[in-house]
């Protein structure tokens, strides 16, 4: 069960950020409104939100996640890959400092955006992206066995649609992995019950569950219709604007 997430209001530069898409700009009033629903949806989950003002000098830094992981056995400030980012850690570090002691660390040369760390149980997949190294994910995995959790990376370079491992996949709880079609096959994904999402719902992958439900994206209704059968509850938000700076759903919030 998730008590708390921190998530941060997206800046009125938002559309001066990072991305790849091909969706055209963000329209900052809807940006805003998304965000909004965003937040009421964690709050209907039972969460306590800390929410931080927008910072203009990061205009991707509404998505949390890249910035640090949180896990139940401790915090972990990341290195994220894009140097555009890479003062997002130090804005973050007190709002973590609030509610965990003596996080660990990334260090230069590694890099590790969050957006790269799915926790399946007590596991960690690790994605090698172009935002997460092989430094950073060594780094990162000795941190998370001194916590006591086992990692293993995923390399997602190849896979040119997804910006992050949690594009194409999320860990749902009951054993449950999401995930996009193209990284379906991976061995590492044998123990559990995976639902396969077709290469024209993609972006649905990267959903999240917060504790008796799934947030799910507006627009994917072979997903949505899956969740269902299996028992979960989709909570069903429009991410149109976030999706335009490769952004999704895990990536603007931080749960612990
Ligand atoms: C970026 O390119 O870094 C941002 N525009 C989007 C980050 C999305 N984060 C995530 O999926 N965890």
């Amino acid at each position: 069960m998730f008590t708390n997430a921190i998530v941060r209001i997206p800046g009125s530069n938002f559309d001066a950020g990072l991305t790849t898409a091909d969706f055209g700009a963000p329209q900052l009033d809807l940006v805003l409104e998304q965000h909004r629903l965003y937040c009421q949806a964690l709050s209907q989950c039972g969460l306590a939100l800390t929410t931080l003002d927008a910072d203009l000098g990061f205009p991707d830094s509404t998505f949390v996640e890249d910035a640090a992981i949180l896990t139940p056995r401790g915090a972990i400030l990341t290195r994220p890959g894009a140097v555009s980012r890479q003062g997002e850690v130090e804005a973050i570090r007190p709002v973590v400092l609030k509610f965990f002691l003596q996080p660990l660390i990334v260090e230069a040369p590694g890099t590790v955006d969050g957006g790269d760390i799915c926790e399946a149980e007590d596991h960690f997949f690790i994605g090698l992206s172009h935002r997460t190294n092989e430094e950073g994910a060594r780094q990162l995995a000795a941190h998370l066995a001194s916590l006591g959790y086992t990692a293993s990376t995923i390399d997602v370079r190849p896979m040119t649609t997804i910006l992050h491992l949690k594009s194409g996949i999320a860990s749902i709880g009951d054993n449950t992995l999401v995930v996009m079609e193209e990284m379906a096959g991976n061995e590492q994904f044998r123990n559990f019950d995976l639902i396969r999402v077709s290469e024209d719902e993609s972006y649905g992958a990267n959903c999240v569950r917060v504790n008796d439900r799934v947030l799910a994206a507006e627009g994917f209704p072979a997903l949505t219709a899956e969740l269902r059968s299996r028992g979960f509850d989709p909570l069903i938000l429009d991410m149109s604007e976030f999706q335009k700076m490769d952004g999704g759903l895990s990536c603007l919030s931080l749960r612990f």
